[in-house]
């Protein structure tokens, strides 16, 4: 596995953070080594796709990266008739997710498609997972993404939902932000590296608060949503239609 060594030496202009080929080689170490509970998640995720995976149904992974999410899934899912549709707009990222999914021989069926997840239809789903992608989305198009995913899932029917979280209260929204800057310090990122980092991804990454994401989903009609897991400024809802 590649190590993400990106922001190791002083940029004179620090660009805007982008999910392109050189993010794409060291994605893996990056995400592993700067969201706490990532491993966490993927392994509930292995929990909660046979739960939820139904025969006849579409499973979606948007803004799948790496497809880590979408080899979960594959890997607990059993069943025949399970068509998981996988999502992400970077062609680097699509590229490898193929590569990774076609490797893993399954019941499932996959299909990776490089688009927007804005333009794409959500049909028949079972199951639909957003694991840290909304935060990515302009804020003014993330209602009508998540009212998307309400209308093409079942009934009864999950989405997962983990993002980066911004609260309300300035002193504890500090103090979980300096807890994540320690777990970053403890996983080998330098000052430098975790300084650069912030400012490349300020303005392409925004979060929202806990109560903004159950707004959200409440609004989209889901009956039933809830944080499962939280560790620090970091975070995962269950929504069921
Ligand atoms: C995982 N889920 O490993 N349409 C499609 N893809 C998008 C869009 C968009 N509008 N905006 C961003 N992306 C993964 C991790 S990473 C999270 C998800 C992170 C894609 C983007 O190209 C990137 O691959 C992904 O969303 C976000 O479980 O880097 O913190």
């Amino acid at each position: 596995m590649s190590q993400d060594r990106i922001y190791s030496q002083p940029h004179s202009a620090v660009k805007d953070f982008a999910f392109d080929e050189q993010v794409a080689d060291v994605f893996n170490d990056m995400i592993n080594r700067s969201v706490p509970g990532y491993t966490t998640i993927l392994h509930t995720l292995g929990k909660l796709a046979p739960r939820f995976a139904k025969s006849g149904s579409k499973i979606y992974d948007l803004g799948c990266s790496l497809g880590a999410a979408s080899l979960a899934i594959k890997r607990s899912v059993d069943i025949e008739g399970v068509e998981l549709i996988a999502v992400d707009s970077s062609e680097a990222m699509v590229s490898r997710a193929r590569r990774q999914l076609e490797a893993y021989k399954g019941k499932v069926q996959v299909s990776v498609q490089q688009a927007d997840i804005r333009d794409i239809d959500i049909q028949d789903a079972s199951l639909v997972v957003l694991n840290f992608t909304l935060q990515f989305l302009p804020p003014e198009d993330r209602d009508a993404l998540i009212q998307k995913i309400h209308d093409g899932l079942r009934p009864g029917g999950l989405l997962l939902l983990s993002e980066k979280l911004v609260f309300e209260d300035n002193a504890i929204n500090d103090l979980l932000c300096e807890l994540h800057w320690d777990f970053k310090r403890d996983n080998g990122y330098s000052e430098l590296e975790i300084a650069q980092k912030r400012t490349a991804i300020e303005n392409v990454m925004r979060p929202d608060s806990p109560e903004k994401h159950l707004a959200r989903l409440a609004k989209a009609g889901f009956g039933h949503s809830q944080f499962w897991y939280q560790c620090y400024n970091f975070a995962s809802l269950l929504a069921i239609k």
